[in-house]
């Protein structure tokens, strides 16, 4: 696409002062001549200079905030997976052609620099991914916002696949220096750590001194994001820790140098690695200092910007604070304990201040990712916090005495202390007590929440639940992953789409069709001849690109079920190999993703993957009809390459389990078909593009829980399943395994018998259905007919629409027209 045609602000931009203002970068900034430049170097110096051209409108857009003192809002969140920077940047500004020509001038390809760029993994997947994409979304609204989280020096980890296994190294991505960034030494919070609290007489009793024994202090820096045609551009702010004392002298001049950074290893601890694994005691105490330092340092941060044009009885009338799940929950108690200890604000006029500003997003029912703290973890570490906790808590319960509630039994579910065994703090409902509004992220998902977790909350506050569901940003996953298809869609539909996504639903006047959908066949096979180049460097795999590319593409967990998928593959083979004359669709089966390292099932079923893809790869009677492709660490960069090029989309979570999903809505978007349970937002994809553009199959949520009510075993199912039973047998009888016969047997025999993810259950409903997309792919008139009215009836899950959403229900944030 060039910038001619998209009518970009910056076109005019000249080609000549860009080339100039990179050589010189590269000179004063990198200290480079370009004639002993390496390719890193230019990357730096092109970096650098589109943070030159964002700087411009940052400080206009920081300004504008002031001095209209808009509402401001405060995105807090321990995870951000932005992905790489310099393309988005580019593509936001309009500068994408101009950098080109101008890089072209120097000797320098643009797409080989954006593949030099480190991909920042400071999340794990959906719930990082969705805060970045919201970033980018608020950007472009010109929503006057923040984010606050962690600058991680490591991210997620690298996953390499040895022997068919998973592996984890580190993830160094500021090993050569973030160009994106600004270090702010001067903007450094104090943050506390154990100690005393010695009660103070005045504001009504409830006011206290914590002296804390231990202090480690946050330093910000800054990254700007920009949006959608540089109109507008907000702050990333990560909190990165250091000791106030980084070297102990008197200890050093002892001789002992080791012991001498002893408290800086232990402070800087705190912003080493995202989520180190929650299992032992230690790491769960650094999870809880990592929320609590990051929580701390961003109230103190946005009281501090508050007070400096308003009072504090003003907070929520400029102030929104949105909880990315219950990891920042610890604020709530930070935000009570700087009002009423030290602002003095009398107890029942800040619990009004602090629920008028915080609202909270709940990503997951999954009792184990339900976060709660043991209460003698508290009391050590945040001594004060655990005070306000109580007295929180006191409150509510007495209110609810009051109101007549006095059921012990409703008293207990509805406590912020969880009594059941060693006592705990719940952070769900701390969360929940303190925000005006909650909200789930798919419709399905939002009553849900009313219906379990927050059961007895939603009857007590039944105004405060609400759905959101969930978006992303079409910048990223459409225009720059995809341009050949934003072309395609920008000739039919008018450039209007750039700006307006839904513009895009025209397109089912077209679905008919046929010249455009060859030109729609075209772009994909483009875009999995790219994809095939990549599967075949990175694992050796050689795929046809003409065969349909099977993809499930995300964090392994057994609730997503990437074991029914390659159940299915290993039935399918056997099905070939019975019929190999049989006019078998081709298909490419791709699998990506991470499993967490502790999580030895989700190992197991990357072990499975691979294994079960070195037999049928090699199966020379097969004649490429099936090939089974695992690709190594996945991350946004990947997602990027194989979104564009995946024909069918695998959303087949385990019904009422998977919150929401926001691949699904990619891989609509860029015009993949889904074939899908009726969980998450797969439910309002089958709304948009309707029941014949969309492979449903499976239990429903209700009848999960039904099923796993009754505690049946699955034995009797599986009996009646000829092709499960002979799949089962396969993994069973080691033909995956020659030599470990035994590898599977664990995970077969849980099938066959506590199936606690239905995967047995399921499996002849996703076979037929499997069949029917084998169907609909022999029909390329239907298939594309479907494609489009994927791509056109999903262009409401944009986040621009989801923030809207935010803004005007939520953080009561009026959004320029
Ligand atoms: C966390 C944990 C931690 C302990 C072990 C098991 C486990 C399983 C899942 C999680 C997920 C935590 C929250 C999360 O990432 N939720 C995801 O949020 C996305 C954005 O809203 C949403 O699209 C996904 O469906 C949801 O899983």
């Amino acid at each position: 696409m060039t910038a001619s045609q998209l009518a970009l602000p910056s076109q005019d931009e000249d080609v000549a002062a860009l080339r100039r203002l990179i050589v010189n970068k590269l000179a004063y900034s990198v200290g480079k001549d370009p004639i002993a430049a390496r390719a890193h170097d230019w990357f730096l110096a092109t970096a650098l200079a589109v943070r030159d051209r964002v700087i411009e409108r940052w400080m206009t857009s920081t300004r504008a905030t002031k001095a209209e003192k808009k509402k401001r809002v405060y995105y807090l969140s321990l995870e951000f997976l932005i992905g790489r920077s310099l393309v988005d940047s580019l593509h936001n500004l309009g500068l994408t052609e101009t950098m080109r020509t101008a890089l072209g001038e120097l000797g320098v390809d643009l797409e080989a620099l954006r593949g030099l760029e480190p991909d920042p993994a400071l999340g794990n997947g959906g719930l990082g991914r969705l805060a970045a994409c919201y970033m980018e979304s608020m950007a472009s609204l010109a929503v006057p916002a923040h984010g606050y989280g962690i600058r991680y020096e490591n991210g997620l980890f690298r996953q390499v696949i040895k022997d068919g296994e998973q592996q984890e190294f580190p993830d160094t991505w500021l090993e050569h220096r973030n160009p994106w960034e600004f270090e702010r030494p001067e903007v450094a919070y104090p943050i506390g750590f154990g100690g005393s609290v010695e009660a103070l007489a005045g504001n009504g009793g409830h006011a206290a001194i914590w002296r804390p024994a231990e202090t480690v202090d946050a330093i910000a820096f800054d990254t700007p994001v920009v949006g959608w045609r540089g109109r507008h551009v907000n702050t990333l702010r990560l909190w990165s820790a250091r000791a106030p004392d980084p070297l102990r002298l008197d200890t050093f001049n002892r001789g002992d140098h080791l012991g001498a950074l002893a408290a800086r290893g232990r402070a800087e601890a705190i912003t080493q690695v995202l989520y180190p694994s929650d299992e032992s005691e230690a790491g769960q105490e650094l999870r809880l200092r990592q929320e609590y330092f990051f929580a701390s340092a961003s109230i103190q941060d946005l009281l501090r910007r508050h007070l400096e044009t308003a009072p504090l009885e003003t907070l929520p009338d400029c102030v929104a604070i949105q909880l990315n799940d219950t990891h920042p929950a610890i604020g709530v108690a930070e935000m009570m304990r700087l009002l009423v200890d030290v602002h003095q604000v009398e107890w029942e006029k800040a619990w009004a201040l602090t629920q008028g500003v915080f609202s909270y997003t709940n990503h997951t029912l999954l009792p184990e990712a339900l976060e709660t703290w043991p209460v003698p973890l508290m009391e050590r570490l945040l001594p004060r916090h655990m005070q306000i906790i109580y007295l929180i808590n006191a409150l509510h319960l007495d209110r609810l005495a009051e109101g007549g509630k006095t059921d012990p039994a409703l008293l207990a579910t509805v406590s912020l202390i969880d009594e059941h065994g060693p006592r705990r703090v719940r952070m769900g409902p701390l969360s929940f007590l303190g925000s005006h509004k909650v909200n789930g992220v798919s419709a399905l998902h939002t009553e849900l929440m009313k219906e379990t977790v927050f059961r007895d909350f939603h009857a007590l506050y039944p105004d405060r639940i609400v759905n959101k569901t969930n978006g992303i940003t079409f910048r990223r996953w459409l225009h720059e992953a995809n341009p050949g298809l934003t072309r395609l869609l920008v000739e039919v539909a008018g450039e209007s789409v750039l700006d307006k996504a839904e513009g895009l639903e025209m397109l089912a006047a077209h679905s008919g069709d046929s010249a455009l959908h060859e030109r729609l066949a075209r772009v994909r096979r483009a875009n999995k001849e790219v994809l095939g180049g990549i599967i075949e460097e990175r694992t050796g795999i050689r795929v046809d690109p003409d065969a349909m590319f099977d993809v499930q593409i995300k964090r392994i967990h057994e609730y997503k079920r990437q074991l029914l998928n390659i159940l299915e593959t290993v039935a399918l083979y056997a099905a070939m190999r019975a019929h190999p004359t049989s006019d078998w669709t081709p298909r490419v089966k791709i699998f990506a993703g991470k499993a967490a390292a502790s999580y030895h099932r989700a190992k197991l079923i990357i072990k499975l993957i691979n294994d079960v893809a070195a037999v049928v790869n090699a199966d020379a009677t097969l004649r490429g009809r099936l090939k089974v492709a695992f690709l190594p660490n996945y991350n946004v960069s990947l997602a990027e390459r194989i979104i564009p090029a995946s024909d069918l989309s695998e959303q087949i979570s385990t019904a009422g389990m998977e919150a929401s999903g926001t691949g699904n809505m990619k891989l609509a978007l860029n015009g993949a078909l889904t074939i899908g349970t009726l969980d998450g937002a797969n439910v309002e994809i089958l709304e948009r593009v309707g029941a014949d553009n969309i492979f449903i199959f499976g239990m429903t949520a209700a009848e999960v829980e039904a099923r796993r009510a009754a505690g049946i075993d699955m034995a009797e199912t599986i009996a009646a399943s000829p092709m499960l039973a002979q799949a089962l047998e396969e993994l069973r009888s080691g033909r995956f395994s020659p030599g470990e016969p035994d590898r599977y047997r664990s995970l077969v025999d849980d099938l066959t018998h506590r199936d606690y993810f239905l995967v047995s259950a399921d499996f002849d409903a996703y076979a037929s259905a499997q069949a029917e997309v084998a169907q609909r792919w022999r029909d390329p008139a239907a298939w594309w007919r479907s494609a489009l009215l994927n791509i056109g009836g999903v262009s409401w899950f944009s986040s621009d629409r989801a923030v809207r959403e935010y803004a005007e229900d939520i953080w009561n944030v009026p959004l320029a027209r």
